[in-house]
């Protein structure tokens, strides 16, 4: 078991090279309007990606930043949604598994507004993007007013959050609900095993998984959680992505989820300053979402924010990375965010003492450190807790994750995710947000990258 501790010396363990490694792993990722998260893998543009490719390419090309943003809400839907994947029409239908045909967007989401030109999923991720937005004007606001571009988003984030605060609410507390495993983006984490035990698995000859032609089977998820995640899919997508009507066999308030979208309205709060808007709602908003987080889901006894299923009523008792994510959330209770570090840095995550930040308790039974997010530490939510470290002043903590982000990165050659006890890279390689992060981290050290003044 490796405890090795990382330099906290600022810019320590800085690779040389890595801010042209890592831009070349976005330039070969980028596909003229996008970015792809894996040429191999996942050969399309995907949500939450983007928004944290948005994040380091604000370094390289303020512009191509703008557009990658851009690109993703053109695929909006008129009920708001931003879908988890947009279709690239060029690649091939069956490299990626599920497709546009699974889907069936702009057919079966005709009702609920999706894009008829453009085939999407109808599942959302974690809305990152207000956060993104506001860095990626901060990066060249002269540009970005050059081109229009925070009036051009700001409308769209706006109703992105509309969705998600009204149709999503289905437990009526103030609480955005995720309807399926990929939602949040943790997508096989034990904290969805009981409620995904409810879903009848879709038959494993019904479909063909393309993920397994490009990762090891043991780094990912299992094909019994495929049937589920199937099942759900077409369930959703067969009742027309209606949320009202859908019968949610999967319904979950995340707490990663919940807190991104309480730190993208500070942002939104932020744009709305920036283009002579009124702010005072987003505030208002992010305020009744943070009282709700901490109602709903803050767990005293654990030191640590817990999912609730809305079919049982109950929370879930496992302890996932997302519980921790609300340190991104500014305001909450200083009794709540000293927990939570404390937290970080006990036996559970172990924060400083293996790399990065495991995405589930290394204590549990249930940890496991090469299967997907049932363990790995993954460079995302690194990045976020990084965030949240700075925005609280724990400042030499900050440097430490930093300098792991950046010497975990350059050494794996951008891993999708590590092992957390050894760093050992796992799934693909050169993966965009792996590079987008460390070169946020590497370029805009001193906080103001991961910690600027809203979302
Ligand atoms: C399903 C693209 C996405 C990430 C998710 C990650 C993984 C997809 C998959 O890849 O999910 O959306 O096929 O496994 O779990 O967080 O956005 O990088």
């Amino acid at each position: 078991m490796t405890t090795t501790l990382e330099p906290a010396v600022p810019g320590a363990g800085r690779p040389a090279g890595l801010r042209e490694a890592a831009s070349r792993v976005l330039l070969d990722n980028w596909t003229g309007a996008a970015t792809v998260p894996s040429r191999a893998l996942y050969p399309h543009q995907w949500s939450w990606d983007s928004a944290f490719i948005a994040i380091g390419l604000r370094h390289l090309a303020p512009r191509r930043a703008q557009l990658e943003l851009e690109s993703l809400l053109a695929a909006q839907w008129e009920d708001g949604r931003i879908p988890h994947i947009v279709f690239n029409p060029s690649v091939p239908p069956g490299a990626y598994f599920p497709g546009p045909g699974f889907w069936r967007s702009s057919t079966a989401g005709r009702r609920a507004g999706a894009p008829p030109h453009t085939e999407t999923s109808g599942i959302v991720q974690a809305p990152v993007h207000a956060l993104a937005a506001w860095r990626v004007h901060l990066a060249d606001p002269a540009e970005s007013l050059r081109r229009g571009f925070l009036p051009r988003v700001y409308p769209r984030l706006t109703v992105w959050h509309r969705y998600l605060r009204t149709a999503r609410d289905l437990g009526g507390g103030g609480l955005a609900a995720v309807v399926h495993p990929w939602e949040p983006g943790l997508d096989n984490s034990p904290v969805w095993d009981a409620a995904l035990a409810r879903v009848a698995p879709a038959p494993a000859g019904s479909f063909h998984r393309t993920d397994l032609d490009h990762s090891p089977a043991a780094d990912r998820p299992t094909d019994l959680d495929y049937g589920r995640y199937v099942r759900l899919a077409a369930t959703y997508r067969d009742h027309s992505y209606d949320d009202a009507r859908t019968p949610h066999a999967f319904a979950i308030e995340d707490p990663g989820f919940n807190a991104l979208l309480i730190a993208s309205e500070h942002a939104l709060a932020a744009m709305a300053r920036a283009i002579g808007a009124d702010p005072r709602e987003h505030l208002r908003r992010a305020e009744a979402a943070s009282a709700a987080l901490v109602d709903r889901l803050w767990d005293p006894a654990g030191g640590v924010f817990l999912a609730r299923d809305l079919v049982t009523g109950e929370r879930i008792p496992g302890h996932s990375v997302s519980g921790l994510i609300p340190l991104v959330v500014p305001g909450l209770p200083g009794h709540v965010t000293a927990a939570l570090l404390g937290t970080a840095r006990g036996p559970r995550f172990r924060l400083g003492r293996v790399r990065l930040v495991p995405s589930y308790d290394l204590t549990s039974e249930e940890f496991d450190p090469g299967r997907y997010w049932r363990g790995p530490s993954w460079f995302n939510t690194a990045w976020l807790i990084h965030l949240g470290l700075v925005r609280h002043g724990e400042t030499e903590a900050a440097h430490r994750l930093r300098a792991q982000v950046l010497s975990c990165a350059y050494d794996t050659d951008f891993a999708e995710y590590l092992e957390p006890y050894t760093g050992e890279g796992r799934g693909i390689r050169r993966f965009s947000w792996t590079a987008a992060l460390a070169l946020d981290l590497l370029v805009s050290y001193g906080g103001t990258g991961g910690g600027g003044p809203a979302g």
